[in-house]
């Protein structure tokens, strides 16, 4: 997808809410753990409640690929349920050497069709640029990571005081363009948001831990919004687990609308 695209979704729908499929078929509803097709069924029923107020949806392939062959279908029908129009992430964290990240690009990018994926930095840019080379598609690079162990390397100081992550940004942003890159900062680590803005101002930022990890959404666009939008907010566990019975879709409807109410005011 084209940035135009996304940032005129963001306008319409006045929300950067990214629903992630985080599906795991021992907190789907009981009626759906019954049901062989129950998986599936419990992701269409999300997108169709949710799509009127997200702009993107996140697979965590880790859900997926646990289950081996029957999980690679799954999502791959789960990615083609999604409507055209609404931006995709393949959350897989790849990285490998050149040769190696092609073929993971091939996956994310061709075999299924997402718009983007997150990629690990820590093997540098031979790991990272072979998903840039592909037209209106999108690395989404960790920058800041919402978990307690981004304290472990990303906030390392290094010689001149700056973080680690820090120099993940600046370097990274320099292989590609506002186009094709986008950084993961969590939404746990708003106090660094500003300090992000700085380094790269006009990027966009995959943004989870809102919900379930305790980040706040109001925060979130306060310190990283930008005319473009700039942003996508992901919360997972917060909207398709909103209910567990079986009136969850409309659970997880009222809990998407709820976000975007909260993202509206500062468009
Ligand atoms: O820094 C990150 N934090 C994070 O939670 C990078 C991520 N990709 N994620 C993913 O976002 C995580 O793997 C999960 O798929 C989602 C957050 O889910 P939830 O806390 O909203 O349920």
């Amino acid at each position: 997808m084209h940035r135009n695209e996304l940032v005129a979704q963001i306008k319409k729908k006045k929300s950067v809410l990214c629903v992630g499929l985080d599906t795991d078929a021992r907190k789907i509803p009981q009626h759906l753990q019954n049901d062989p097709n129950g998986i599936l069924l419990f992701n269409k029923a999300i997108i169709d409640a949710t799509k009127d107020f997200a702009v993107a949806y996140k697979i965590n392939t880790a859900f997926y690929e646990a289950m081996g062959i029957k999980g690679w279908e799954i999502m791959q029908e789960t990615l083609a349920y999604i409507p055209n129009d609404i931006f995709t992430i393949a959350d897989a964290k790849r990285g490998d050497i050149g040769n190696t990240a092609t073929q993971y690009a091939i996956t994310f990018f061709e075999t299924y069709p997402y718009d983007s994926v997150t990629v690990a930095p820590y093997m540098g840019a031979d790991s990272v640029q072979p998903f840039l080379a592909f037209e209106n598609k999108w690395a989404i690079v960790l920058g800041l990571t919402s978990n307690p162990g981004s304290q472990d390397f990303q906030m390392l100081p290094l010689e001149d005081q700056s973080y680690l992550y820090e120099r993940v940004l600046k370097t990274v942003s320099s292989w590609g363009t506002i186009e094709n890159t986008m950084f993961v900062i969590g939404a746990t680590r708003a106090d660094q948001l500003q300090n992000v803005r700085k380094i790269i101002p006009n990027h966009f930022l995959l943004i989870p831990g809102v919900g379930a990890q305790g980040g706040d959404v109001a925060t979130v666009c306060e310190h990283a919004l930008t005319e473009d939008g700039g942003i996508l907010i992901n919360v997972s566990r917060g909207i398709i687990y909103a209910g567990d019975q079986e009136d969850f879709a409309s659970k997880a409807h009222d809990a998407a609308k709820m976000y975007q109410q909260e993202m509206q005011p500062f468009f």
